[in-house]
């Protein structure tokens, strides 16, 4: 007997590499969490009454997976509208960074914030995540920088898993940028990184996994090489803000050192793409940074596609370059700015982001034996959910085979 039955759905499970893996009126049956059995309605094994101890109709609504969002910054003091007025007055987002604004900004902030602020100002964000169906979430320290503020960063991520239904995956960005205190010393500061303060927020249980910026304006190759060393030897994961702004060089190391993922991509080379494919490293596309920065150089989707680089999509949420907090809107902008299609939008929310995660064997497809984790939409045809801006058509989220919103 199962826990739970869901039936008058269309299905896009995701389970396949290319199509959504579609299950036209099909059924969902959980047990202690997890999918039991997912397959056409008409394939159930016996009379629906004697099958679950409850029975939903999904009144004839798709269901997906739930989403993820694999790579936010979600965690930060104060605000950059400031900086937003001045970008549009035409100065850089390098430019800032390089008279002291930007992540230094950020940085300043939220040293000032109290743990409390920063867990209430990061709810407040989650918010309209969790409305869309977001059951899992990344979160990156990197606005601390000393000792004292990455581990609040970080304790503050995982305290949102307790107030909030949602996953946390934490990663710690120490080289995110050279604090003040380190100006003119970023290899001192990646000594302090990588001596200090990693091995004191993985001796508190606050780190999943590694992630740096490695960009002209923040770390090079080298710098970053050191990182992922230390991160080795606590074997975890690591994974990459790499071709941002300029091709530097950083997808390739990353897929070197075995990375989940290299982010951003802008400026991604053709070696990079191979080494990529090559090393299985996920391509996590941040198209709210692309918005933001009103940038023009798109990363090469085309390229990526043709070597089978899984392709993920991500909000990148944070104060200076994508103050996104809507998956839904990060997969229009990966389908109008980068020229995906909606299915890959949908794979590169479910599927591919929880690759990026490195959950790929629990999460991201609708499978038995995987988390019972999906969200009902109010909406004909799964294009649908890439397709609309500022429209949410989510109408239910089943957490672990329990409904979280329409109970
Ligand atoms: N790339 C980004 O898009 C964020 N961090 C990074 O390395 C932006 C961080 C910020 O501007 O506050
Ligand atoms: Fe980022």
């Amino acid at each position: 007997m199962w826990d739970a039955l869901w039936t008058d759905i269309d299905i896009a499970t995701c389970a396949t590499a290319d199509g959504y893996g579609r299950i036209d009126d099909g059924a969902i049956a959980v047990k202690d969490g997890q999918i039991a059995w997912i397959g056409p309605r008409s394939a159930l094994p016996g009379p629906e009454e004697g099958l679950a101890a409850v029975r939903y109709s999904g009144e004839r609504n798709w269901v997906t997976p739930a989403l993820i969002d694999c790579h936010t910054h979600l965690v930060y003091g104060g605000q950059r509208a400031g900086e937003f007025e001045k970008r549009l007055a035409g100065a850089s987002y390098a430019e800032i960074s390089r008279a002291g604004g930007g992540i230094r900004a950020t940085v300043a902030a939220t040293r000032a914030a109290s743990e409390a602020d920063l867990l209430r100002s990061a709810l407040r964000r989650l918010a309209p995540l969790v409305a869309e169906g977001v059951t899992v979430i990344e979160i990156k320290s990197g606005y601390g920088l000393d000792l004292d503020t990455e581990l609040k960063m970080l304790r503050v991520a995982r305290a949102i898993e307790r107030e909030a239904p949602v996953e946390v995956i934490t990663t710690f960005l120490g080289a995110h940028a050279v604090p003040p205190e380190f100006d003119g010393d970023a290899d001192d500061y990646i000594d302090f990184v990588c001596d200090e303060v990693l091995p004191g927020a993985v001796e508190q249980g606050l780190v999943d996994q590694v992630d740096a910026f490695c960009e002209t304006i923040a770390f090079s190759p080298e710098q970053v090489a050191r990182v992922f060393e230390a991160a080795r030897l606590f074997n975890l994961p690591v994974k990459l803000h790499a071709e941002q702004l300029s091709d530097y060089g950083g997808a390739e190391l990353a897929a070197e050192a075995g990375a989940l993922s290299a982010d951003h991509l802008e400026y991604l080379s053709p070696v990079g793409v191979r080494a990529m494919a090559r090393a299985g490293t996920v391509a996590v596309l941040l198209p709210g940074a692309f918005f933001t920065l009103n940038e023009t150089r798109r990363p090469p989707v085309d390229r990526l596609r043709e070597a089978g680089v899984p392709i993920a999509l991500a909000t990148d949420s944070n104060p200076g370059s994508s103050p996104v907090t809507s998956l839904l809107t990060a997969m229009n902008m990966g389908c109008v700015l980068f020229g995906l299609t909606p299915q890959e939008a949908l794979a590169g929310v479910t599927r591919n982001a929880a690759r990026a995660l490195g959950i790929g064997d629990r999460r991201g497809t609708l499978e038995v034996g995987k988390a019972a984790d999906f969200v009902i939409w109010d909406i004909e045809e799964p294009a649908e959910l890439a397709y609309r801006i500022g429209f949410n058509p989510c109408v239910d989220v089943i957490r672990a085979g329990v409904p979280t919103l329409v109970a």
